[in-house]
């Protein structure tokens, strides 16, 4: 349809609302294509319902922290690109669903060759509105020892275009105009969508399709067919323990171990499971074949830790990972994971007082009271006498985002078989940016400043001056 030129800012779609339109459909796709992605969905929503029926103190935190409306809604999804247009294409698609790139993941460490960022929303009211976000890799072609094999991948996705013609011009469209009206955001939700669509037709011969499954199976993956097929999409569960256990009853073939931190009183970043990915008949140019890619993935989220609670992560992970050499797959690995981590303090209290772990502090019911009456609170009073006296309280912040050694374990559950392959492991962040066309935010600094946010907006109504709402529309 034709539009009338300069739009007025008033009559377009709030970013948000293309994100929440967007993730809806392709939750729809989803199902759709794979069936049991719906059987998850409808698991992780009776499991939640029980599990804030059982814990009155966790369903009153999500309601007043304004998390119950979205834990419906929340989502991730993952893609494979393979070029670097492709991914910069990318980075233009999901601004104008008010998705930024943030964080940068080196998975060539645990023997797959990609490195990643994690598209998502960033600021808090955007967040609070749909966190949908979209973990996505690019292919590293250089790490493909056979040069011929290389060059050859390379030229079959220069060929490609996996992006419609019309989400291109929409995508200039909002650029331009700095927005979209309505049913530019509906044309642009369907035909970005296409970009993300399973084909079940290959664009290589079953040879080439063989000979790049040899050299790794991601890179087949990624290679063969005409655009980044959703390989899965992840809704959040509140117990994944008792949902990871109830997969089997529901026809799921579960993954062995829980990535991530343990079982604990206070969850920290983030625990994920999945379901085996599943064979599926694809047509080569010349035969037909199977292909195995797409899965389904629960996750459970907890507090976003600071740079010295994620060293700390890291350290306890990484001993528990070289106690024997069968890292993840021993028999005995949960209870090992739990004994390591009990020196990971297991209280809000702790977490917060050893600076572990991010909160977002507000006046309670009682400060608001006494900050009304002025005289009694002194605004430049430490957070902990306000905390003491209950006059603020702390809320864990959510992490938003991913980990890499978890990431690495859910890439390496769904490509079947044992696809642990050794490569000159190095991180690559400016070149993945070069690609990019853009840098990618640092995921802490963003927590650090959303909890700043908090205090400063407390200190402000306490000292009766007017409430800051210091938080930017656009972080980049
Ligand atoms: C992405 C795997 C990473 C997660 O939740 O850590 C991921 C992929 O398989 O493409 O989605
Ligand atoms: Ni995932």
């Amino acid at each position: 349809m034709s539009q009338p030129h300069q739009p007025t800012a008033g009559a377009f779609v709030p970013a948000d609302d293309i994100r929440s339109r967007f993730s809806r459909a392709m939750s729809a796709m989803y199902r759709e294509e794979v069936p049991q992605y719906g059987t998850l969905v409808d698991l992780v929503s009776d499991i939640n319902a029980r599990t804030l029926d059982a814990e009155p103190a966790l369903h009153a935190r999500m309601a007043q922290a304004g998390e119950l409306e979205r834990l419906d809604v929340e989502r991730h999804g993952a893609i494979r690109v393979g070029t670097a247009a492709e991914l910069a294409t990318l980075r233009r698609l999901f601004a104008v669903m008010g998705m930024e790139p943030v964080g940068y993941y080196d998975l060539s460490v645990a023997g797959v060759p990609v490195h990643s960022t994690a598209f998502r929303p960033v600021t808090d009211a955007a967040l609070l509105a749909n966190p949908f976000r979209v973990f996505t890799s690019l292919l590293r072609l250089e790490l493909i020892a056979d040069s011929v094999l290389r060059e050859k991948a390379a030229a079959i996705l220069a060929r490609r275009q996996i992006f419609t013609p019309r989400v291109l011009e929409l995508i200039a469209r909002c650029e331009a105009d700095g927005g979209l009206a309505d049913a530019d955001a509906s044309t642009f939700v369907r035909e970005a969508l296409e970009t993300f669509r399973w084909h079940s037709t290959a664009t290589v011969d079953a040879e080439t399709y063989r000979a790049l499954q040899a050299s790794h199976r991601l890179v087949a993956d990624v290679v063969c067919f005409r655009g980044p097929h959703i390989n899965h999409l992840t809704p959040r569960t509140l117990d994944i323990d008792a949902a990871q256990a109830a997969m089997p009853a529901r026809g799921m073939d579960a993954k062995d171990v829980v990535e991530g931190p343990p079982r604990r009183d206070c969850p920290i970043l983030l625990r994920q499971t999945s379901f085996k990915a599943l064979q599926e008949v694809v047509r080569f140019t010349d035969d037909a074949g199977a292909h195995t890619a797409r899965f389904g993935e629960i996750e459970q989220r907890g507090v976003a830790l600071t740079r010295k609670g994620r060293a700390l992560y890291d350290r306890l992970l990484a001993e528990v990972r070289d106690m024997g050499n069968a890292g993840s797959a021993a028999p005995d690995y949960e209870s090992r994971l739990a004994q390591v981590f009990r020196a990971f303090p297991d209280t809000h209290e702790a977490l917060r007082a050893q600076g572990l772990a991010f909160y977002r502090y507000s006046l309670t019911a009682s400060g608001r009271a006494q900050a009304d009456m002025t005289t009694e609170v002194d605004a430049e009073a430490p957070l902990d006498a306000l905390l003491a006296k209950g006059y603020v309280q702390a809320d864990p912040i959510t992490y938003e985002d991913f980990l890499p050694v978890s990431a690495a374990g859910i890439f390496q559950s769904n490509l079947g078989g044992e696809e642990q392959k050794q490569y000159q492991a190095h991180a690559a962040q400016q070149a993945f940016e070069a690609a990019l066309g853009g840098r990618v935010h640092d995921e802490i600094a963003l927590y650090e400043a959303a909890q700043q946010r908090s205090i400063d907006q407390l200190r402000a109504v306490l000292r009766g001056t007017p409430v800051v709402d210091a938080e930017p529309m656009d972080a980049a």
